[in-house]
Order: structure tokens, then C-alpha cells, then sequence
């Protein structure tokens, strides 16, 4: 086994071979762009070394730095995780040539799968089914357009250097073959500098089924049974599970034999993945399966496969190219129950998925689930910004239960019980999936969440109560106050009136006043919108605060509610700044002080009139007023209201 390893990725995958490795006793190498310096595959590793700026251009696809880091660390081998370099047979090559383990298969088994034509020849020759199509050398149009004929249509133009559905393009009639073939090779020229294609029967409402498959360098292979991919959205993949969902034995002998076959077919070492299309249009049938390309690397949906199995890949793989021979024969490895994956993404599934950033100010998973286990690989802590120089992705959960309805059961209740606020993410479209009738009675196909994605989309607005909840948490009252609180020190004052505070709450493009009233008895009322609301201190919601927001919790659903603080600036100069300014535009009303006057902390200045409120800014700090705003002032947003004189150190 090595004693160091570098793991040449970031996020949740690097921290999660890393868990591996440091179970292992491995030593380990994390590398890291200027971005992810303070990322926590950063602190997990026991080493680290910085190899570039954000862009992956410049880090985390410069294989000659990551070789580099290497050597100089004195690591033996380097794991690739996914994507990135995962599957660039160049740099398996320079890997080697550096005296270095990859830990993956070999450079010759990326590249016969690299193109899907070769492939899918080399598949038939295996005796794997492939899809019934053309993938010949010939390219002419008048050789394809017959092709296609002879298949029969609709037919499905692909990109031999292709993935994740560039470059296709469906033909139903004839006369739109050229045209479609022509878009087909422009995109594929542009995508992947390689122009040429396969025309293939196009199969309706498919199942995207892959089987995990495993190698090792003493001619071993194994499956280790099948996942089910099909809840994809534009190819991204949503939600997986392990097992497909009605499978029946002798569809799983077929594809497992197949897969395995794929694998020993190209001296497969190492963690490999056999896809397949299925037409389930007539149930699960062993002659509806077709081989549709090999992916060379561990895949993100991995866990579901290790969560039914109990093998760990990325332990396989560590030993596997360490050297040793697999771990299990085909005859110890074991199915048992049912797991699923949900991919959490910082993105806006109302605004057509677009990916969003921000801070994560409030991150918290749930470590339980009632009758099934959970899982949570993340690359992240509360605090991280989601960068956008790389994929979106915040967290997977995993859950395994006893069988298909205990693991999804666990899954809907683990992503309702997870809290993320300061990033918009895809936790109610995932919550949504997860109980969709069609998804829960296990018939899936990969066009599902395309016709239903305005349902499974939509977004529930926040109740008033809600909103009063986020004012309250918002106002401070419901928490003790630090001893020394300038509003402690205005004894029997009451802010605004009749002992009463406001607080402004904003949802949306919609700003509302609430007047909260502490009662005798501990609870509060709050006003709002016409509404009134009687809340104790722990009033039963879950929520986050987070700067200038409160986030109110309803199952996966995270409201977002503005609450601007009048008094943030105040924490700014009551940290020693020598200026307050004005939180928000405003009316200077009253003014209670006056140049050159020397005041005590927490005597009241000035009366700010703003968002229909008055906010009393009172002094931060004790201090010689060097200027003051002018009565009936009208003053912007972050404009000066006081100065104090520079404070002469003691
Ligand atoms: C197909 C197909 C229908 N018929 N091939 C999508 C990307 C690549 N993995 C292959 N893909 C497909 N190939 C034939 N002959 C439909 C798809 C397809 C798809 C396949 C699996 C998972 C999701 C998909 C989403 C759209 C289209």
C-alpha cells in the first residue's frame, strides 16, 4: 500500500478519497488554486500545495504542476477523483513517465474508450450488445443518409468524440437527415475538434442503467451490480439510486455479464462504469439493453454502489494500484437493500436551473434518519463561498434503507431536514422528485423530469406568520442581550413609541413593517401586515440569521427574508471607527448633540427617519463629536451622520 498518495481534485471528491486514504494510514497531498486555498480538502489533507489561479486552465487541468507537486512531496501515486483529468490518457502517460502510480485504469484502456465508435466496435466484437446503428470509418453523407435508412427511423445522430448529449441530433424524417447531420458535425467540430459521427436506432423514452465494474492487474474483473441514472435534467444527473428499480434477475445477469465482459474485453484496471440504454417501454427485458459508452473513471454516484454492497471503490482502488489483487470474488459481493443519491447544487431551478453563488452563511445535514442510514460528502463548511470557477455542486446526500421505499423515505426526509442560507439552491426541486408519484412507484426514464419540470419546479411563497417570525429573530428580542447593550443602557425606553420596536422584512420585491410588542409573559406580538401574531421566543420555526436576513426553514424549503438592521453601522463604528453612517437613506429629524460635545456611549444623537421608521442612532463609544448632520437633513444611504475626533490613544 502507498504511504502518500496526492489526490488531484477538489470539493467533496477529494475529501472524500482523502477519508479513505487517512483510514488507509495514507498519507496525503491535496493540491489547491488561489480560490481554494481555505477549502476543506485543503485542511484535511496533511499536506497541501498551491498550483495555480482559479481557472482550471491554470490548476487543476495543469498536469505538468500537479506531477510536479508530486515528486516534490514525495507522493507515490495520484488519484485523479472525476472529471478534470480523471480521463486524459496523456496524462496517465506523464504520470508514468515521472515514475508515479495512476490510480486508474491504463492510458490505453481511456483511449479505446475515448471514441464511441471504436468503442461500440469493440464492444460487438465482445459480444456486447450495442445499439443498432452504424459506427463505421466512412463519413459521406450519401453512406450515412443510407445507413439511416436501412436502421429505420427516427434515428439519433451522435458525436464519436461526444458526452453528455452534444453533438446529437434526433431525425425523424428523411428529408431533415443532411440538415440535422450537418448541425450534428458543427457541433461536434466545435465541441471536441472532431467532426465525425455514428447514426444509431433512436430508442424512446430510455433508462440510463450502468453497471459498476472493477479490474485488477492479475485478470480479475467483477460488477458490482447496477445503478439507475435516468432522473437526469440535460444530462445532469439528479437524483441515482442502486438497485434499478424493477430489475429482475435475469435482466441483471444480462447486463452484469455484459459489463463484465466490457471490462475484460480492454484489460480493464481499476474502477470503470459499463452505461447502458434501456427500452423499458415494455418492462425490463434482457434483449433491451444496449451498450452506450464506458466511463474510465470513479463516478460522483459511486456511493449508492458502495451503500448496497458495503465495499469501499476507493479503497479498491488505492489497493488495486497499489499492486494487489481485488479484494472480492464475484461470489462475495452481495446486494443488500436499496440506496439513493441527491446531488445538491447551488443553482435556481425556478430560473431554469441557473447556477447560483454566494455565501454559504448557514450550512447544517442532518447526522440521522429515522429507519435508514445517511451519508453526506461535501467539499464545504458554512462560510465557503460557492465559487464560479468550478461545478456548483454543495453537497450529495446518500441514504440506504431496507428496501426501495424505506431508502427513499430516508432521502426525502434527510433533504427536508438539510439547512443551506445565503445561496439559492435545488433542495425543494430534488424534494419535489423525490416524492413525485411517477419517481416513487419507480417508473422512471430519462425524459421525466423534462415534462414535468414546471411541477416539479414550482416554489411555495412564505405565510405571514413566517414573515413575523423572521422579524422577531430579526429584532434580537427573543435572545439575552450582551450585558453592556446601548439599548439597556436607555432603561424604560421605549423604541418608537408606546414600548414597541419595528422592523422592516422584505420577501421578493415586497418590503412590510412589523411592529413587534414584548409581553409580560415572555411571548411578543407582531404586527404585520394587517395580521397580528402572538409568538413565544421559540415559536417553533426553524430558521438561520445571517447578514441583513433571516432564513425561515419549512421542510427543504428555505424562505429568504430581508431584514435590514438600521443599526448595523452602529457595530461598525462600535468596533472604534470614528464615523456613523446612514444604513439607509433617510430624514435627519432630531438632532440631540452638537460639535465638540463629549457624549457617553449609548446617548442618543440623533433620530433618523427612514423606511418609514425612526431609528435612534445613539453613541457607539464614548467620544468628542467632531460633526454632526444637520437637523431636517436629507441624507443617502451610507452618508456621514457623526465624527467623531480621532480618539488619542491612552
Ligand atoms: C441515445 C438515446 C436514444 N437513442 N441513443 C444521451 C447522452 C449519451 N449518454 C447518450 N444519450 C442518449 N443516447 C439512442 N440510440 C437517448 C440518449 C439520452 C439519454 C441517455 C441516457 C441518459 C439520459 C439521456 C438524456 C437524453 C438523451
Amino acid at each position: 500500500m502507498f504511504a502518500k498518495i496526492l489526490i488531484a481534485n477538489r470539493g467533496e471528491i477529494a475529501c472524500r478519497v482523502m477519508r479513505t486514504a487517512q483510514r488507509l494510514g495514507v498519507s496525503t497531498v491535496a493540491v489547491h488554486s488561489d480560490a481554494d486555498a481555505q477549502a476543506l480538502h485543503v485542511r484535511m489533507a496533511d499536506q497541501a500545495v498551491a498550483i495555480g489561479p482559479a481557472p482550471v486552465g491554470e490548476s487543476y487541468l495543469r498536469g505538468d504542476r500537479i506531477i510536479e507537486a508530486a515528486v516534490a512531496t514525495g507522493a507515490e501515486a495520484i488519484h485523479p477523483g472525476y472529471g478534470f483529468l480523471s480521463e486524459n490518457p496523456d496524462f496517465v502517460e506523464q504520470v508514468e513517465a515521472a515514475g508515479l502510480v495512476f490510480i486508474g485504469p491504463s492510458s490505453a484502456s481511456i483511449r479505446a474508450m475515448g471514441l464511441k465508435d471504436a468503442a461500440k466496435r469493440l464492444m460487438e466484437k465482445a459480444g456486447v450488445p450495442v445499439v443498432p446503428g452504424y459506427h463505421g470509418e466512412a463519413q459521406e453523407i450519401v453512406v450515412l443518409a443510407t445507413k439511416a435508412r436501412e436502421i429505420g427511423y427516427p434515428v439519433l445522430i451522435k458525436a464519436r468524440a461526444g458526452g453528455g448529449g452534444k453533438g446529437m441530433r434526433r431525425v425523424e424524417d428523411p428529408d431533415d437527415f443532411a440538415e440535422a447531420l450537418a448541425g450534428a458535425r458543427r457541433e461536434a467540430k466545435a465541441a471536441f475538434g472532431d467532426e465525425r459521427v455514428l447514426v444509431e436506432k433512436y430508442i424512446e423514452k430510455p433508462r440510463h442503467i450502468e453497471v459498476q465494474v472493477f479490474g485488477d492487474n492479475h485478470g480479475n474483473a467483477v460488477h458490482l451490480f447496477e445503478r439507475d441514472c435516468s432522473a437526469q435534467r440535460r444530462h445532469q444527473k439528479v437524483i441515482e439510486e442502486a438497485p434499478a428499480p424493477g430489475m429482475t434477475d435475469e435482466m441483471r445477469a444480462a447486463m452484469c455479464e455484459a459489463a463484465v465482459k466490457a471490462a475484460r474485453a480492454i484489460d480493464y484496471s481499476g474502477a470503470g462504469t459499463i452505461e447502458f440504454i434501456v427500452d423499458a417501454s415494455e418492462g425490463l427485458r434482457p434483449d433491451r439493453f444496449w451498450f452506450m459508452e464506458m466511463n474510465t473513471r470513479l463516478q460522483v454516484e459511486h456511493p449508492v454502489t458502495e451503500m448496497v454492497t458495503g465495499v469501499d471503490l476507493v479503497e479498491w482502488q488505492l489497493r488495486v494500484a497499489a499492486g494487489e489483487r481485488l479484494p472480492k470474488r464475484q461470489g462475495e459481493i452481495a446486494l443488500e437493500g436499496h440506496a439513493f443519491e441527491a446531488r445538491i447544487y447551488a443553482e435556481d431551478p425556478t430560473r431554469d436551473f441557473l447556477p447560483a453563488t454566494g455565501k454559504l452563511h448557514h450550512l447544517r445535514f442532518p447526522e440521522a434518519i429515522a429507519d435508514g442510514t445517511i451519508r453526506v460528502e461535501t467539499g464545504v463548511r458554512a462560510g465557503d463561498r460557492i465559487s464560479p470557477f468550478y461545478d456548483p455542486m454543495i453537497a450529495k446526500l446518500v441514504t440506504h434503507g431496507s428496501d426501495r421505499a424505506a431508502a427513499l423515505a430516508a432521502l426525502r426526509a434527510a433533504i427536508a431536514e438539510t439547512e443551506i442560507a445565503g445561496s439559492t439552491t435545488n433542495l425543494p426541486f430534488l424534494h419535489a422528485l423525490a416524492g413525485d408519484e411517477a419517481f416513487s412507484s419507480g417508473d422512471v426514464d430519462t425524459g421525466m423530469i423534462a415534462r414535468r419540470q414546471e411541477a416539479l419546479t414550482a416554489l411555495p411563497a412564505p405565510g405571514p406568520r413566517q414573515a413575523a417570525v423572521a422579524a422577531l429573530e430579526a429584532s434580537g428580542l427573543t435572545r439575552p442581550r450582551p450585558a453592556d447593550d446601548p439599548w439597556d443602557t436607555l432603561v424604560g425606553y421605549a423604541h418608537f413609541g408606546s414600548n414597541g420596536f419595528r422592523r422592516m422584512v422584505g420577501f421578493g420585491n415586497r418590503t412590510m413593517e412589523a411592529r413587534i410588542v414584548p409581553l409580560a409573559d415572555g411571548r411578543f406580538t407582531v404586527e404585520l401586515g394587517g395580521e397580528n401574531f402572538t409568538l413565544s421566543p421559540d415559536h417553533g420555526e426553524r430558521f438561520a440569521l445571517w447578514p441583513g436576513h433571516v432564513t425561515i426553514f419549512d421542510g427543504p424549503v428555505g424562505h429568504s427574508f430581508a431584514t435590514p438592521d438600521p443599526l448595523e453601522a452602529a457595530e461598525d463604528v462600535a468596533a472604534g471607527g470614528d464615523t456613523l453612517r446612514a444604513p439607509m437613506p433617510g430624514l435627519v429629524k432630531l438632532v440631540r448633540a452638537a460639535s465638540g460635545e463629549a457624549v457617553k456611549k449609548g446617548q442618543p444623537l440623533l433620530i433618523l427617519e427612514a423606511m418609514k421608521m425612526e431609528h435612534t442612532i445613539a453613541a457607539p463609544h464614548d467620544g468628542i463629536l467632531a460633526e454632526i448632520a444637520a437637523e431636517g437633513a436629507q441624507v443617502t444611504d451610507g452618508a456621514v451622520l457623526v465624527r467623531f475626533e480621532e480618539s488619542v490613544a491612552g
